[in-house]
């Protein structure tokens, strides 16, 4: 729900802003059909609630009267039901990018219906910043406040915020009276890339340094609209690991020892990248009652777990673009923030998964997975190859340069109907070289200097779920025996063909009908 109160307009300090503000109506008007938005949101959170609702509104009635009003919708990741929700349900987005995780822009996109390009997240800035991506129309940007001098306390998500502000020619503010005013402090913008041949180091070695300042530079003159909000993110229930994913969770904690005692990692570990979701929580939580101290995370999404972690005193520092909590996460961030403030860092998410940043610290990347081949391809985005589940996120950011790059999934989907592990998969988003760790709930495979038919055996058999391994097995038997080449055996019919069996029967998800 959106209303204007003191609260909010306490927090518009600069008077020249001030005069622009007006209700989300008002804002939503400024904003034409053809128009490429660069609107904050990442993972759920800052992202705006006002605008983008009353856009939605104006769209579908300016629809119904038999016209076509669209826009381009640029983000930083997911956002939540007053954006995509709203704006896809209208049919108002033309173009959606770089990641998205809502069901009805998910269901609109499946049907053909919305165009989505599913881009590395480190890439967007620099992508728009080279012009790759055409001309910004509208930054739709929520902030925390607006100081005096104009300068804005960002949200609780930074994205894309530095670039959409900086690259628009409009910009429209919604300042929420919901974020927490001790969100002041907590982000650090840095301002010093260049575009090649100019392009210098980034002078990030740490995962905890701080290398900008705090807020985001507004240019008063570009600024349309405030619009004064007071709703909350999108904050999910937390729930608590199921039986899958804390064997997951066990696996690798066991592995991550290991490599201590090799001597491959120190006994603090290298910085911690994790993906969202029950599986890369239940690695968090398997931390908070493993041996590791001391511990560094340099990632993008500061989920329960890391707050956890933080609060045990285990994990030193956390280094993201955004939050993505449960509302008891929330509310224990807010109620400690004096604890938090200093050992979180929220950057842009150029910095915060730039790939020469990843190298140097030597991230531990731990990423989710839709499937896996024999061989160590993985597929993170396509169920049956063709129908988008959310997007690449920033997981291919962290697996092709990180220290270790781990991927995990339990061993079957759709209540075991699926084997997760396949001959070859349906879809190809990091591919075998940036692949060194899989993870199920059956054992780890440590792909590390093997061959690739190395790779398919320890695949098979550390991974797969018992129902498939005779017929992973056996595919692979014949294939040594029967393909064209011997280096990557396979049996093109039947690898292609293994996932037609799945949608012959019916095995699969709804949205996929008719695929064959
Ligand atoms: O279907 O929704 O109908 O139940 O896919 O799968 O099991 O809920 O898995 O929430 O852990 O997400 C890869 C999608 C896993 C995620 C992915 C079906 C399954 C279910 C969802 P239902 P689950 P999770 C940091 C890094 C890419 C982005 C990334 C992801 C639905 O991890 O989006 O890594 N990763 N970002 O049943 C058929 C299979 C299937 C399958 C799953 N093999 N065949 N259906 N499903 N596997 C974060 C950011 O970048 C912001």
């Amino acid at each position: 729900m959106t209303t204007v109160n003191s609260a909010s307009s306490a927090r518009v300090l600069n008077s020249v802003l001030a005069q622009r503000i007006m209700s989300a109506q008002e804002a939503a008007a400024l904003i034409h059909s053809g128009d490429q938005i660069g609107m904050s949101g990442f993972t759920g959170s800052g992202y705006p609630k006002a605008v983008p609702i009353e856009l939605a509104r104006r769209i579908a009635n300016e629809n119904l009267c038999g016209q076509k009003f669209q826009v381009s919708v640029f983000t930083g990741a997911s956002t939540g039901p007053e954006l995509d929700g709203a704006l896809a349900m209208a049919g108002g987005i033309h173009l959606r990018l770089p990641y998205q995780s809502d069901p009805e822009t998910r269901k609109r996109i499946n049907a053909g219906e919305m165009e989505y390009m599913d881009i590395h997240l480190s890439h967007v800035a620099q992508f728009v910043d080279y012009g790759f991506l055409g001309k910004m129309d509208v930054a739709l940007i929520e902030a925390t406040a607006v100081l005096e001098d104009g300068r804005v306390v960002p949200s609780s998500s930074i994205g894309n915020n530095k670039t959409w502000i900086e690259r628009a020619e409009r910009i429209i503010l919604e300042v929420n009276s919901s974020q927490p005013e001790a969100l002041e402090g907590m982000h650090d913008i840095y301002y010093g890339l260049q575009a090649p041949p100019n392009r210098q180091p980034i002078p990030l070695v740490h995962p905890d340094q701080r290398i900008g300042t705090p807020y985001l530079t507004v240019p008063a003159e570009k600024v349309a609209a405030v619009v004064l909000t007071n709703s909350c993110d999108r904050n999910s229930p937390f729930k608590p690991p199921d039986e899958n994913s804390r064997r997951i969770a066990g696996h690798i904690l066991e592995f991550l020892m290991w490599e201590v005692r090799k001597g491959r990692m120190p006994a603090s570990l290298l910085p911690l990248q994790s993906g969202v979701g029950n599986i890369a929580n239940a690695v968090l939580v398997g931390l908070e009652e493993g041996p590791f101290e001391g511990l560094t995370s340099y990632t993008e999404v500061i989920q329960d777990g890391m707050i956890r972690l933080l609060k045990s005193g285990k994990l030193l520092s956390a280094s993201a673009t955004a939050f993505s909590l449960s509302p008891e996460g929330q509310a224990e961030v807010n109620a400690e923030m004096a604890l938090y403030h200093s050992r979180i860092v929220l950057r842009p998410q150029e910095i915060s998964n730039h790939p020469e940043i990843i190298r140097r610290l030597g991230v531990i990347a731990m990423n989710g997975m839709i499937e896996a081949d024999i061989y160590g391809n993985v597929n993170s985005t396509h169920v049956m190859g063709s129908y988008i589940q959310n997007g690449i996120g920033g997981s291919g950011d962290f697996a092709r340069n990180g220290y270790l790059s781990i991927f995990m999934t339990p061993s079957t989907a759709q209540h075991g109907n699926i084997s997760t592990i396949v001959p070859m998969v349906s879809h190809v988003d990091h591919t075998e070289h940036d692949v060194q760790v899989i993870v199920t709930e059956q054992g780890l495979a440590d792909l590390r200097g093997l061959s690739p038919r190395q790779r398919a055996k320890l695949i098979i058999e550390n991974c797969s779920c018992p129902d498939y391994k005779s017929a992973l097995l056996e595919y692979f038997t014949r294939a040594e025996r029967l393909s064209y080449g011997k280096h990557t055996p396979h049996l093109l019919s039947e690898s292609l063909g293994w996932h037609n069996r799945y949608l012959r029967t019916g095995q699969m998800r709804p949205g996929a009908q008719g695929d064959e």
